[in-house]
């Protein structure tokens, strides 16, 4: 048989994927002092062995209150950067690419765990701390702490924070970097125009909301290995009724993106305003994916509600995406690679690339009814 799409590899820049299924960034909310621990690496080792191609580790904030809650984790220091030095070195060990996400939160920091109420920690508690974004103005909801409008210091001082975090992620031995622009976090909210009301060169036009962005990429691009693949995961969509002016927006900056040297767009939604009626179904945000693939030219990733192998590789045969992300599905059976290789009728497709522990024993049995003698 031919190989389904979602088996087969993927080659972005010097890094090869072995098939087209990857875990998206999912925090796990359980560092101290924005450092990882055991939990950490025994969950994305996991999610490696299991036989995606490519495992991105959780938003990772670039300072201390680029962080969602206390528990995220962090690469503004050398012990943060040290733990994240194994975990790397375990999803590749495993046979996946290791990549991170890195990202500023914005107006949402200062959360507390979603299991602990997923709001704003109050202003007044010594856990908190102040929260930044382009203009005043609260999301809302659970989140309704009027963030400080950033000044041009804090703007430049937040991108130097990404090009710091960026050269921790590159000597730690990633070799895929997500910067995080999505989810209503900083750099989706200088987009948004729901939270950018600044009147100078950061705001107003798409080409003064998209001047943080591009700036950012242009500086951490100079730093992130040219022959690395570097990326962003972006919300082209709101879902908040003025859908057709945002998605043609954010084609644009994709379009900009491409040429500041972006090298694939993990497409999202935007999650900037309480307002949004998302229409989840299976594969929803595919179709967003494709425009800006075929209407950028970039390649491009997108996840949300794919827990269907025939769903996720119809998508990549159709030339709707390049990559699928599945991240639920993943968290609920990590072996789903696996089970998606059978179900579309190829079996063990990634014992090739696991590592000797494994590959030598179960390739050796194929077929001798996994118990034969020697
Ligand atoms: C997420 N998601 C997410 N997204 C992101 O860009 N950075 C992150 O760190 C996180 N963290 C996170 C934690 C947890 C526990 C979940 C479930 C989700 C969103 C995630 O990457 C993915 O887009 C969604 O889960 C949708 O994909 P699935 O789960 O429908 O395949
Ligand atoms: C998805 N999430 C994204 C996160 C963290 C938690 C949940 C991230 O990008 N770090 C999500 C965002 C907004 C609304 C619903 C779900």
């Amino acid at each position: 048989m031919t190989t389904p799409a979602l088996f087969t590899p993927f080659t972005l820049k010097d890094v090869t994927l072995r098939n087209r299924l990857a875990v998206p960034p999912m925090c796990q909310y359980s560092a101290v002092d924005g450092v990882t621990n055991d939990w950490h690496l025994a969950h994305y080792t996991g999610l490696a062995r299991g036989g995606s191609g490519l495992v991105i580790v959780e938003a990772t904030g670039v300072s201390a209150d680029g962080r969602i809650t206390p528990g995220c984790t962090g690469l503004w220091n050398d012990a943060q950067a040290q733990g994240m030095a194994r975990i790397a070195a375990a999803i590749q060990k495993a046979g996946a690419v290791p990549g991170i996400q890195i990202g500023h939160a914005g107006r949402k920091a200062s959360a507390n765990l979603p299991w602990e109420g997923d709001d704003h920690i109050p202003a007044n508690d010594p856990r908190a701390w102040e929260t930044i974004s382009p203009s005043a103005v609260a999301f809302g909801g659970g989140l309704p702490r009027v963030p400080r409008e950033m000044t041009l210091d804090d703007i430049a001082r937040v991108k130097a924070d990404f090009v710091s975090a960026a050269i921790r992620a590159r000597d730690a031995g990633f070799k895929w970097l997500e910067l995080h622009f999505a989810h209503g976090y900083l750099g989706q909210s200088f987009f948004s125009v729901h939270a950018n009301k600044r009147t100078d060169q950061y705001g107003g036009d798409l080409a003064g909301r998209s001047r943080f962005l591009l700036e950012t990429l242009a500086a951490v691009r100079a730093v992130w290995p040219e022959n690395l693949p570097l990326t962003a995961r972006f919300g082209v969509i709101e879902f908040d009724g003025r859908d057709e002016e945002t998605v043609n927006e954010a084609i644009e900056l994709a379009r900009n993106f491409k040429v500041g040297g972006l090298d694939l767009l993990n497409v999202s939604m935007g999650f900037s305003t309480v307002e949004a009626n998302v229409p989840w179904s299976g594969g929803f945000l595919a179709p967003y994916a494709e425009r800006v693939r075929k209407e950028a030219a970039l390649p491009v990733a997108t996840a949300w509600c794919i827990d269907d192998p025939k769903i996720a590789n119809g998508a990549l045969e159709k030339g709707q995406l390049d990559i699928v992300m599945m991240g639920r599905a993943q968290l609920e059976n990590p072996h789903y690679p696996y089970q998606a290789a059978q179900a579309l009728g190829l079996e063990n497709p990634a014992w090739a690339t696991l590592p000797s522990p494994y590959a030598h024993w179960l390739s050796r049995y194929k077929g001798a009814g996994k118990v034969a003698a020697q």
